[in-house]
This record gives C-alpha cells, structure tokens and sequence, in this order.
C-alpha cells in the first residue's frame, strides 16, 4: 500500500536516495538499494505501492506484479497506525491472483523438458503420493513429453503433475513488515496481525523506520528466507579461502558448487576437501553427493 514506510525501510537499510513523504503514491518508479550482510549485499527494490485491483491492471500493477514474480523474495510492508490487517489481506489476495502465491504449498512440481532421448527421471527428493514414476511417464507421454527431469518437493499428487503443465503459479517466500510501532493504536493493531498471519510461514517483523526499532534484525531475516548458503572456495596449496563466497541454494551438493564455480572444475572433478561446519574434521575428503553447509570452505580435486 502507499504511505507505508517502503522508501524510509529502503533508506535506512541501504542509504539509497528515495523520496520521503506523507503524499499518496510518491514512489512511481522501482527503486533500488544495496543491503550489506556479513560478506554478501542484497539488492532491495522498491516497488511504487500496490494497490487493490492491481491484478485487474490498476495503477503500475502489472509491472509491479511482474517485478514480484521475478524476484528471489518479497517483502510486505504493512503500516500499524492504519488498518495492517487489511492491508496484508488485499496484498496477498493481488499476489495470488497474479498467481504468486507468499505461503509455501505443501508440495511443489516442476517439470524441466529436455532434449534427447533421456526419458523421465524424477528429482528433488518428494514423494509422490497417489501414484509411480510409471505413471507419471504415461501421463507426460499423452501430452507428447518423453524427455524431461520432473522436479518434486514434499507431497505430490498425478493431478498437481498434470496442472503443473498449464498453469504459472509460482511461489515466492515472503517476510511481513509491519512499521510505525511508535504510532498510537500500533500495539494492539499488531496484536490482531500476530492473530492473524501464521508466522511459521510468513515471519512477522515489526520495526519503526523514524525511531529506528527492529531494523537489525531484516538482513538476518531475509537470508533464512531465500534459503541460500555461503562457500568459500579454495585453490589447492593456498592457505586462504577467497573472501568472496560463492552463493548458492540450501541443500546444494560438492558437484553443484563445482558447476557455478567453473564448467572445468565440474568436467574433470575428482573429489573435494572441505573445512568448516558441514566436515566431520578439519580438510574431510568427500564425493560428489555431499551436500555443503553455510560456512563451508572447499578446495576441489581434479
Ligand atoms: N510515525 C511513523 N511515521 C513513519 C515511519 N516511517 C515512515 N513514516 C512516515 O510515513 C510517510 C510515508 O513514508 P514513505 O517512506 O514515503 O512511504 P512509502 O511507502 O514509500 O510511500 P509511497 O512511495 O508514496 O507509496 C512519511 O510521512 C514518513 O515520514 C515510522 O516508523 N513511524
Ligand atoms: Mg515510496
């Protein structure tokens, strides 16, 4: 919504020049800010405010929309000396539509198509609960797709493969800001959003931007939400990692790092010696499969 607090959150963060003002609709234009933490920055855009209707094409709504559906990560921004809760309800409401959905669904599909006689191959490490990789084939094959990689996370269902097929929707993982805690009335109106929101799914950060309360707390934040994890890769014989780690998703193994750092490392790796806190000692010799945690320091083997 507008007059929330989006351009002072983007200015206290990142020091990024955005207007301030208690105007309607100020900011008409994205606007961009680099957030640091630890070693990495998060670019932060604020997006002109996102109004009711949007998803029918009001105001800048699909460009904004657009600007959501391709980011890594949203944060909503709820002001508590107005009507927080409505405001959260009409954004979600404007991002489902648009088919960006902010709460995790219980399983997720994605079916990669490929090139070449292959066939399907399921990964991502779901289950499928109402039917076997048989019958996922047969149900690709009548849509003529005999070549794919069919990417499942937690409880899949034949009939989310099939939708899967058609339709956008795409989640997003999402934070809640709720600002102005200084104003009258912000307590107990934070206290009906807390009633409200499951915070196991969309975390709830109240902070004011004028008095500077629970600012410290977001770029924490943010980093649990996308998920991601720092390495810091080495050369064999040196003593130091490089100080710039390379960022990659939770979960990724020696041989996905391998990949983003260089496409040699990964045609003729070997194996890795890793430090830090996903080895069981100091310079552990592992394969291809293991899978790296945030902190890692790694040196691969060709
Ligand atoms: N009381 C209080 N007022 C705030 C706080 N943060 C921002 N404001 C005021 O809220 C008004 C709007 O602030 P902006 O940062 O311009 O809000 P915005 O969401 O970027 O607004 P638009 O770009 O116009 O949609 C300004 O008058 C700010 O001074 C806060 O923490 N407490
Ligand atoms: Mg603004």
């Amino acid at each position: 919504p507008t007059n929330v607090g989006k351009s002072s959150l983007l200015t206290s963060l990142t020091g990024a020049k955005a207007e301030i003002s208690q105007v309607d609709v100020t900011t008409r234009r994205p606007t961009v800010g680099m957030l640091p933490y630890k070693d990495i920055q998060f670019q932060l855009v604020e997006a002109p405010a996102l109004v009711e209707g949007a998803s029918d094409g009001r105001m800048e709504g699909p460009q904004i929309l657009g600007l959501a559906r391709n980011s890594d990560g949203l944060i909503l921004m709820v002001d508590l000396s107005g009507d927080p809760l409505r405001d959260f309800n009409m954004l979600r409401s404007e991002l489902e539509r648009a088919g960006i959905m902010i709460e995790k669904p219980e399983g997720e599909v994605e079916v990669i198509r490929r090139s070449g006689g292959a066939g399907v191959q399921m990964i991502g490490g779901g289950t499928l609960v109402d039917c076997t990789l048989d019958d996922v084939r047969r149900l690709l094959s009548n849509y003529r797709i005999n070549s794919a990689l069919v990417k499942i996370r937690g409880k899949v269902t034949l009939d989310m493969i099939e939708e899967s097929l058609f339709s956008s929707l795409t989640f997003k993982p999402t934070i809640l800001i709720a600002n102005k805690l200084d104003a009258p009335g912000a307590p107990e109106n934070l206290a009906r959003l807390r009633e409200a929101i499951d915070e196991d799914k969309i975390p709830l950060i109240p902070v004011s931007c004028n008095r500077r309360i629970g600012l410290e707390d977001i770029g924490h934040q943010i980093f649990r939400m996308l998920r991601i994890i720092r390495v810091y890769a080495k050369e064999p014989g040196e003593k130091k990692p490089s100080p710039k780690p390379l960022v990659i998703e939770e979960g990724s193994t020696v041989i996905e790092a391998a990949k983003k750092l260089h496409s040699k490392l990964y045609r003729e790796f070997k194996y890795a010696r890793i430090w830090g806190p996903s080895a069981k000692y100091p310079g552990q010799r592992v394969g291809s499969n293991h899978i790296l945690m945030d902190g890692d320091i790694i040196e691969i083997r060709l």
